[in-house]
């Protein structure tokens, strides 16, 4: 693809990008991560289960996590630094000693402010959604699951475009811009990614098409789509279902592209079950949009599998997070909660509001069936 130079890639340094894919880099050390999440409110139990979140975003890109700093900001975030100064410093001092290449901050930053910390803390800066995409780059094996990406990535690079561009105009009072540097530098820019993005667009609808196609192909049977927050078990429960080979690992995002497979029910009767990505909490808006094509699996399914780890501490939060996805999604199919990883907490049978299974030993599975069976048109 022509104008490939808008990468994501292009975030950090050439030398340093090769190391990024660990699975392919067998010889050179993992990179060496600092991780940084700041608050500003209360510190609870959703703040610790987002820092663990982010420490397994970390782990999943194969880089070695050395240190982990909670900040706690008591006054909003600085415009060109995010921290406050006294925190720059003491990162800059920890980067120092421990020989940090990368540093992930955690909530977003701006262009402007990833800019002017790699240039304090001369090593590389990447925001949460920059990790995720990473993540999503390695994970992506077929073409469609590779467009989408590069799809996201070029929406969020035109994203932080908007800011930086905003910034600027703001500098400048709003008037007189046009004609100056900056600006053509930026109309160019945009022009590129905007030519990009149409570009993987047009792609895009043929791979929705050929989906479509694949849909009608299944029609004679129902559609039951397996949800859920990442690392639920949904694959290692779509494996014990159907027996498919398919990727299980703990990791967020060991999912990308979806799985279809055909299974027998109880009563005799033939449905499709299909695994799909997993959910995070405040995924980008870029990212649904751009993984439109794999969503669609979702919203065109007659039932919903929806996974919960039932012994994550804040599995309550998670399926907040995945009944607003399904809602943004507009999916108002029957929906069936399977409370997965049973084998991890104390529980009885007779509780009614979700299905104890134990996907890793295979306990719960019939029940789950015969639920599918009961509730399928
Ligand atoms: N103890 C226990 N572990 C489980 C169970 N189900 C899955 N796991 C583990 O949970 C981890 C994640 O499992 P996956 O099936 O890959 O989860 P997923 O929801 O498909 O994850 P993504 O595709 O990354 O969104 C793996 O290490 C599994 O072995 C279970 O019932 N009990
Ligand atoms: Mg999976």
């Amino acid at each position: 693809m022509e104008n490939d130079s808008c990468d994501l890639l292009t975030y950090c340094d050439a030398s340093m990008a090769k190391q990024w894919d660990g699975k392919k880099n067998h010889n050179l050390p993992p990179l060496r991560v600092l991780l940084i999440r700041s608050e500003s409110g209360p510190l609870t139990v959703k703040h610790d289960a987002r820092l663990a979140e982010n420490k397994g975003l970390v782990k999943a890109l194969g880089w070695h996590l050395i240190e982990t700093h909670v900040c706690r900001l008591r006054r909003p975030p600085h415009p060109a630094t995010f921290l406050g100064k006294g925190w720059v410093e003491r990162i800059t001092s920890a980067i120092k000693a421990q020989d940090i290449q990368m540093v992930i901050m955690d909530p977003d930053l701006t262009s402007i402010q990833q800019r002017v910390l790699e240039k304090t803390w001369q090593c590389d800066v990447l925001d949460r959604t920059a990790l995720i995409l990473r993540i999503f780059q390695q994970r992506a094996r077929t073409a469609a699951g590779q467009l989408q990406v590069k799809l996201a990535s070029f929406l969020y690079q035109k994203s932080r475009l908007v800011r930086a561009w905003t910034h600027l105009e703001r500098q400048r009072g709003g008037f007189g811009f046009l004609g100056g540097p900056g600006e053509s530098q930026l109309e160019l820019d945009r022009r590129i990614l905007d030519s990009n993005i149409l570009k993987i667009k047009k792609q895009l609808e043929q791979v929705r098409k050929t989906r479509t196609l694949h849909r009608k192909s299944r029609q004679d049977f129902p559609t039951v789509a397996l949800v859920g927050y990442t690392n639920t078990g949904k694959s290692t429960l779509f494996r014990a279902l159907t027996g498919a080979d398919i990727l299980c690992a703990d990791m967020p995002f060991a999912t990308l592209d979806p799985t279809v497979r055909k299974i027998r029910l109880p009563s005799g009767q033939f449905a499709f079950l299909t695994d799909t990505v997993g959910f995070i909490s405040e995924l980008p808006s870029f990212l649904k949009l751009a993984f439109q094509a794999t969503l669609e699996e979702i919203q065109e399914a007659d039932l919903i599998l929806h996974i919960r780890d039932i012994a994550c501490t804040t599995s309550a939060l998670q399926k907040e997070d995945v009944l607003s996805l399904l809602k943004d999604l507009r999916c108002s199919q029957p929906l069936i909660e399977v409370w997965n990883k049973a084998d991890l907490v104390p529980h009885t049978q007779d509780d009614t509001t979700g299905l104890w299974t134990s996907a890793t030993q295979k306990t719960g599975l019939k029940a789950v069936l015969h639920h599918i069976d009961t509730l399928l048109p």
